[in-house]
C-alpha cells in the first residue's frame, strides 16, 4: 500500500492567501491537490499554486551554515557560525544599537517574524527593523494609517463580490493575485461595472467593462479632477461627510485648480471620460476601490493611496460591504510582518515605538531600555550601509540585490558592511554578498500562521521535515538572542504556538486569536480583541480607528515621477511581474513555472519600437543614468507609447539595474520603482542572452474572447 499523507496549508506566494493541499509520500512533500473547503480560493488554484512546490525539496537548498574567508565560502559548524553571528552583533550594538539592522522575511510565517523585530529590539537594544513592504505597500500603511486611522484593506476580498462599481487603478491582479482576480470575474457576474486604470493593457483591463490607459505617475491629478466633479455635481455624501469625517473643506479648496483641462494634459486621459468615471463612481449605490503597486511604488505613493480614500470618504464608500479601499498586499505574509511590528516604528499590534507610554510597557516586558524614537527604514538601512554608518545587516529571508533599487548602489553598501548575515533557504543573489549564511527550514517544514491581506489569520502545518542541516528561523534567532546574553528564560519557546500566545499578548489585535477558533478554513481576522468577537473582515463600519472616530481628508496636489524623461533618456520605465514567476528565488528553481518564462523582457509600444527599428524578440540595450542591461524586446500595442516596462524577476536582466534609488517619498520613504528615465537601443552585433527566450503569451485561464473591453480615454 502507498502511503500518501495530505496535509492542508497556505500558499507561500501571494498575499490572497489560497488554501491548498500537500500531497506528502514517504514523509516527503510530492505535489499539491485542490482545497476544495477553503473559503478563499475554492479548490482553485493559479499556476504557482500547482507548481510552486516544486523548489522546496531541490537539491541545492542550503543545509550548512557557511562563512565567507578571503573571498570565498567554506562549512561551518552552527556552533562556530552562531557564535560568530552573536559576538558581533554584540560587540557593535554594544558600541552603538543604531549600527545594526534587521530584515525581516515577509515569506515566512509570523511566529519567525515576531523573533526577528524581538531579536532586534531586545538582544541588540535597535529600533532598525523593517522588511519589504516599504519598498511595496509602505505608502500603504501610511497613506491609509493618515486617512482612516488603519493601514489595512478596509473589506474582506469576498465584499467586492457585492460591488456595482469596481475602480481598479495601478493592479494588475490577473497576474499578480489571480484567485483575488477570479472574485472580479464573480463579481461582474453579480452585475458589478469593472473598470481599471493602467498604463499598460495588462490581462486584467483585458477582463474588464472599460479600460482606461494613461500616463504614470499621474493618479493624484486624476483622482483630484474627479474629486472637483464629483463636488462640482453635487454628486458627494453630505451626511458621510458631516458626521464621519473632517478636513473636507481644506480638501476642496485644494482640488479647485484640477480643472477637466487640466487633468487632461497632464494624465493623457480625455476630459469627458475623466467626467465620466467620476460621475459613474460617485453615483454607484457600492464601489469599491481595488489598487496596489500601481498606486504605491512612486515618490508621492503615499499621496496616491490618499487620493483613493478622500474619493471613498467624498462618496461615503467605505464601511459597507461591496464599497471600500481595497489594496491587495503583495507578499504571502507582508500583511503579517507589518501586523508583527518588523517595522522601525511600530511594535507588534501597531503599537507605536513613539509613544512613551508604548515603549515604557515593551521594556517592562521584555526588560529592556528601548528609546521611544523610531530607527531606520529598509531604504534607509541600506542607504546607512553606504555611507559607513551602518555596520552589521541581518537579512531573514530577503533578497535586496535583486529587489531593491539600483543594484550597483545595493552591492556596495552590502559590500561596505563589517558583517552581512543571510538567513536563507537558497544561495541568493544576496547570500552570495553575504560573510555568513544561516541555513533556513522554509514552507511546509513548520507550523505557524501567515495573514493574507484581508487580515485573515491561518494556519500553516508542517509536512515534512527540513533538509538536515537546516534550523527553523525562529530556533537560530533564540540561539543567537541567547548567545548574546539574553537570560534564555527571556528568549525561550517550545513551538511556534508559544511564540504566537506572546503576540496576543502584546497585541490587542490579536488577544480573541485561540489557536483552537484559528485551525479551521475559515480562519480569523483581526482586529480580533477578544475570545467571543465574530473577528469579521469589515472594517470602519461606525466609525474610524483615529482616536476621534473621524477619517480624515488629505489635501495633495499632484507631483509626478521625480526622474523625467528628457532627450537622452527618452522613456519612461515601469517594472511588473509577470504570472509564472514570483520575484525570484523560489519559482525560477519550480521545472513548470521555469518552462513558462525563461527569462526578462522589455515591453515596448509598436510605433516606438518603430522609431527604434527594433523588432519583436530582438535583444536591445536599455540604460538609465544608474546602468545598462541587454534584454530581449516584446514589441506589443498592449503598453501605452512613451512607457517601457520590465518584469523584475530576471537577475540576468535585472529591472533594478536601471531604477532610481534617489527619489524617495517623504512620507513613507517608498522608492520610485514604477518610474525611471531609460534609453533602448540596438546592438551593433547580435547579443545572446544566457537563458532562452520566453515563450509567447501571458497566459490566464479565462479566455480573452469572453469579454469585451471598451477602451476609453484615448
Ligand atoms: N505572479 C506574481 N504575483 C505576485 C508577485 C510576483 O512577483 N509574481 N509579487 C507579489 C507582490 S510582493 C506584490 S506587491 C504584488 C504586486 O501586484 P501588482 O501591483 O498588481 O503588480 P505590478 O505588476 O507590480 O504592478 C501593477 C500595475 O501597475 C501599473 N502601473 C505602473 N505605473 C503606474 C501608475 O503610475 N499608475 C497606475 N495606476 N498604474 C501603474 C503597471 O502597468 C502594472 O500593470 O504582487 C504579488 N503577486
Ligand atoms: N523594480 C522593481 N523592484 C521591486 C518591485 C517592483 O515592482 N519593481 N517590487 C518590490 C516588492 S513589492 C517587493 S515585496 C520586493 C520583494 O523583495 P524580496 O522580499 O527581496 O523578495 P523575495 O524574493 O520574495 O525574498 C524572499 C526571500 O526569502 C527566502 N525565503 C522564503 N521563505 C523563507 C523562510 O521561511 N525563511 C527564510 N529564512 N527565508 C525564506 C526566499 O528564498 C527569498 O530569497 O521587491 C521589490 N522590488
Ligand atoms: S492566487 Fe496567490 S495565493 Fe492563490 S494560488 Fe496563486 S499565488 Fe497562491
Ligand atoms: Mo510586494
Amino acid at each position: 500500500m502507498v502511503d500518501i499523507k495530505i496535509v492542508p496549508t497556505i500558499c507561500p506566494y501571494c498575499g490572497t492567501g489560497c488554501g491548498i493541499n500537500f500531497v506528502v509520500k514517504d514523509d516527503k512533500i510530492v505535489g499539491v491537490e485542490p482545497y476544495k473547503r477553503h473559503p478563499v480560493n475554492e479548490g482553485k488554484v493559479c499556476p504557482k499554486g500547482n507548481f510552486g512546490y516544486q523548489f522546496i525539496n531541490r537539491e541545492d537548498r542550503l543545509t550548512t551554515p557557511l562563512i565567507k574567508e578571503n573571498g570565498e565560502f567554506r562549512e561551518a559548524s552552527w556552533d562556530e557560525a552562531l557564535d560568530l553571528v552573536a559576538n558581533k552583533l554584540k560587540e557593535v550594538s554594544d558600541e552603538d544599537p543604531n549600527k545594526v539592522g534587521f530584515y525581516a522575511c515577509a515569506r515566512s510565517p509570523n511566529e519567525n517574524i515576531y523573533i526577528t523585530q524581538k531579536l532586534a529590539r531586545v538582544a541588540c537594544g535597535t529600533q532598525n527593523v523593517d522588511h519589504c513592504a516599504r519598498i511595496c505597500h509602505g505608502p500603504t500603511v501610511a497613506g491609509l494609517a493618515n486617512t482612516f486611522g488603519s493601514g489595512a484593506m478596509t473589506n474582506g476580498f469576498d465584499s467586492i463580490k457585492e460591488a456595482d462599481y469596481i475602480f481598479c487603478i495601478g493592479s494588475n491582479n490577473m497576474e499578480a493575485h489571480p484567485l483575488f482576480g477570479r472574485k472580479l470575474i464573480q463579481s461582474k457576474k453579480n452585475g458589478a461595472k469593472l473598470v481599471v486604470l493602467d498604463p499598460r493593457f495588462t490581462p486584467t483591463a483585458k477582463i474588464a467593462d472599460e479600460y482606461v490607459e494613461f500616463e504614470t505617475g499621474t493618479d493624484v491629478a486624476l483622482m483630484n479632477a474627479m474629486i472637483k466633479v464629483i463636488i462640482d455635481k453635487g454628486l458627494q455624501d453630505d451626511e458621510f461627510i458631516k458626521n464621519r469625517t473632517k478636513g473636507f473643506e481644506e480638501m476642496k479648496e485644494t482640488v479647485q485648480k484640477y480643472t477637466l483641462d487640466m487633468a487632461s494634459e497632464i494624465t493623457g486621459i480625455k476630459p469627458e471620460v475623466i467626467e465620466h468615471l467620476a460621475v459613474e463612481y460617485a453615483s454607484a449605490d457600492k464601489a469599491a476601490i481595488v489598487y496596489s503597486l500601481g498606486i504605491t511604488e512612486h515618490s508621492h505613493g503615499a499621496d496616491n493611496v490618499m487620493s483613493t480614500a478622500n474619493l471613498a470618504m467624498l462618496t461615503g464608500n467605505i464601511g459597507r460591504e461591496g464599497t471600500g479601499v481595497n489594496p491587495l498586499r503583495g507578499q504571502n505574509n507582508v500583511q503579517g510582518a507589518c501586523d508583527m511590528g518588523a517595522l522601525p516604528s511600530d511594535y507588534v499590534g501597531y503599537r507605536k515605538v513613539e509613544d512613551q507610554e508604548t515603549t515604557d510597557w515593551f521594556n517592562e516586558y521584555y526588560g529592556v531600555n528601548l528609546p521611544a524614537k523610531k530607527g531606520l527604514t529598509l531604504v534607509e538601512m541600506m542607504n546607512a550601509a553606504h555611507a559607513g554608518d551602518l555596520k552589521v545587516l541581518y537579512i531573514h529571508g530577503e533578497d535586496p540585490v535583486l529587489s531593491d533599487a539600483d543594484i550597483k548602489h545595493t552591492r556596495e553598501a552590502l559590500d561596505n558592511l563589517d558583517m552581512l548575515i543571510v538567513q536563507e533557504c537558497f544561495m541568493t543573489d544576496t547570500a552570495q554578498c553575504a560573510d555568513v549564511i544561516l541555513p533556513a527550514a522554509g514552507w511546509g517544514e513548520q507550523e505557524g500562521t501567515f495573514t493574507s491581506g484581508e487580515r485573515r489569520v491561518q494556519c500553516l502545518h508542517k509536512a515534512q521535515e527540513p533538509p538536515e542541516g537546516a534550523w527553523l528561523d525562529w530556533k537560530i534567532m533564540e540561539e543567537i538572542a541567547v548567545r548574546m546574553g539574553v537570560p534564555r528564560e527571556k528568549f525561550h519557546y517550545e513551538s511556534s504556538e508559544e511564540i504566537f500566545d506572546e503576540i496576543r499578548e502584546c497585541a490587542p489585535i490579536f488577544a480573541g486569536m485561540d489557536r483552537k477558533r484559528l485551525d479551521t478554513p475559515e480562519a480569523l481576522h483581526w482586529p480580533c480583541p477578544s475570545e467571543d468577537d465574530p473577528c469579521q473582515p469589515l472594517m470602519h463600519k461606525d466609525k474610524f480607528a483615529h482616536p476621534d472616530g473621524l477619517g480624515i481628508f488629505q489635501a495633495l496636489e499632484h507631483k509626478g515621477p521625480v526622474e523625467v524623461v528628457d532627450e537622452e533618456y527618452p522613456l519612461l520605465l515601469t517594472t511588473t511581474r509577470v504570472l509564472f514567476h514570483y520575484h525570484a528565488a523560489m519559482t525560477r528553481r519550480c521545472e513548470t513555472l521555469d518552462n513558462e518564462v525563461k527569462t526578462g523582457f522589455i515591453e515596448i509600444n509598436t510605433e516606438d519600437a518603430k522609431e527604434l527599428d527594433i523588432i519583436n524578440g530582438e535583444v536591445v540595450k536599455a540604460s538609465s543614468r544608474r546602468g545598462s542591461i541587454a534584454i530581449p524586446a516584446r514589441v506589443t500595442d498592449d503598453i501605452r507609447k512613451g512607457i517601457v516596462n520590465i518584469p523584475m524577476h530576471f537577475a540576468e536582466c535585472a529591472a533594478n539595474v536601471l531604477t532610481n534609488s534617489d527619489s524617495f517619498d517623504p512620507k513613507s520613504k517608498m522608492v520610485e520603482l514604477k518610474a525611471c528615465a531609460i534609453k533602448v537601443e540596438k546592438f551593433d552585433e547580435a547579443v545572446e542572452i544566457k537563458t532562452q527566450l520566453f515563450k509567447d503569451g501571458t497566459v490566464t485561464d479565462i479566455a480573452a474572447e469572453d469579454y469585451t473591453t471598451t477602451i476609453i480615454g484615448k
